[in-house]
């Protein structure tokens, strides 16, 4: 057999079975890259409408003065970044954001707050947003850090149709990044969310000095979890002065494309997001990573405290690749 036609035959004899392991989705990384775009977009056809992306709206709900230490955050007490730190937002200003999204177009609403774990009685206000922002019919999300089971199971009953709770990075290279709490703590939130019934959106950044190997590996603990999330935010790093990540260097390219075709080789019936970094990104590198089984973005100028690729430039951008946003799946409105 060509040798191409030989590398593709492997690609699928091995697509779409976990447990993966970090040498599979290494070697995936490793294909040529036609051979790699093919396979993904071939494996996203399977599952997805090729021209379908859904649209998720981000709120920073409780902005800034968290204890964590993660290299990479600007909401972290122990960086320098230039932010001022907030309370809880009030439910109605919550509500009226979320309408906001909705009225742009988004279908998916998620607060963000930057708690190590939340209060109970914080949870009791997250609660009472999420009930409200399920009301206007979108799929509610919100990352509050690390959960008990009971406020897993209190959140799953107000409402709460996804707790996103990223690994960030492999395993060992964790450890480089967060000082204040272990891989294995972001398991078990993981595992405390999957038990409540919410549907879980766990993913990670690239571009904070990682190896492939790291990125490899990532993938590999995504897919191979219980059950791979059902959505796989991708985050190119937003490195923000005063964060100690603030002068990493940027990952090439091609690299993120990569990352994003091992996703959806690995976890065909997830939902990809391209997530944080669109807006230094040229419209040709987001393309190809739609191609490469991209299906989710965050959508609306802001992410949690910087910038994101414009509404208005999205709109352009999808009208001039044929995309459509998805429709709601009816999560919001059960
Ligand atoms: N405090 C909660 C937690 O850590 O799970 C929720 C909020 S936290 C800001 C959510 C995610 O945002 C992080 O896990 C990380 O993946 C992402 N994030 C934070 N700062 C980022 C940055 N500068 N660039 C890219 N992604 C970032
Ligand atoms: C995720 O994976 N990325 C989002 C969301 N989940 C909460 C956050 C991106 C944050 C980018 C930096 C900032 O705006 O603070
Ligand atoms: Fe806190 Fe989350 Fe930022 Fe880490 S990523 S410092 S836990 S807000």
């Amino acid at each position: 057999m060509p040798m191409i036609q030989s590398l593709q035959s492997e690609l699928h004899d091995n697509a779409e079975t976990p447990p993966w392991t970090a040498a599979q989705v290494q070697a995936l990384f490793e294909a040529p890259f036609n051979d790699l775009l093919f396979q993904a977009q071939s494996v996203h056809r399977e599952h997805f409408d090729p021209n379908q992306v859904q649209l998720s709206a981000l709120l920073s709900i409780k902005t800034g003065g968290c204890p964590e230490d993660c290299g990479y955050c600007p909401q972290s007490a122990h960086h320098a970044a230039d932010l001022e730190a907030g309370k809880l937002m009030d439910t109605a200003d919550i509500i009226a954001a979320a309408r906001e999204a909705k009225a742009a177009g988004a279908t998916r609403f998620c607060m963000g707050a930057a708690w190590r774990s939340p209060r109970d009685s914080d949870l009791s206000r997250v609660m009472e947003a999420v009930a409200a922002v399920k009301a206007l019919g979108l799929e509610t999300c919100a990352t509050l850090g690390m959960l008990t089971a009971g406020q897993a199971r209190r959140l799953k009953a107000s409402g709460l149709d996804y707790y996103n709770h990223n690994l960030d990075t492999s395993a060992d290279y964790y450890r480089e990044i967060i000082t204040t709490r272990s891989y294995q703590d972001r398991l078990d939130t993981l595992e405390q969310v999957r038990g409540s019934g919410m549907q879980l959106c766990c993913g990670g950044i690239i571009g904070m000095g990682e190896s492939r190997v790291d990125r490899a590996t990532l993938i590999a603990t995504l897919a191979n979890l219980p059950e791979p999330p059902q959505s796989v935010p991708v985050n190119m790093l937003v490195p923000v002065p005063g964060t100690p990540l603030q002068d990493a260097a940027a990952v090439e390219p091609f690299e993120l494309v990569r990352t994003i075709a091992a996703a959806r080789i690995t976890m065909p019936a997830s939902h990809v997001r391209l997530s944080a970094g669109r807006s230094g990104m040229p419209d040709e590198l987001q393309a190809l990573c739609f191609f490469a089984g991209a299906n989710s973005i965050f959508y609306g100028d802001r992410l949690l405290t910087t910038g994101n690729a414009s509404v208005d430039h999205d709109r352009e951008l999808f009208a001039r690749l044929g995309l459509r946003p998805e429709r709601a799946s009816g999560a919001g409105s059960g």
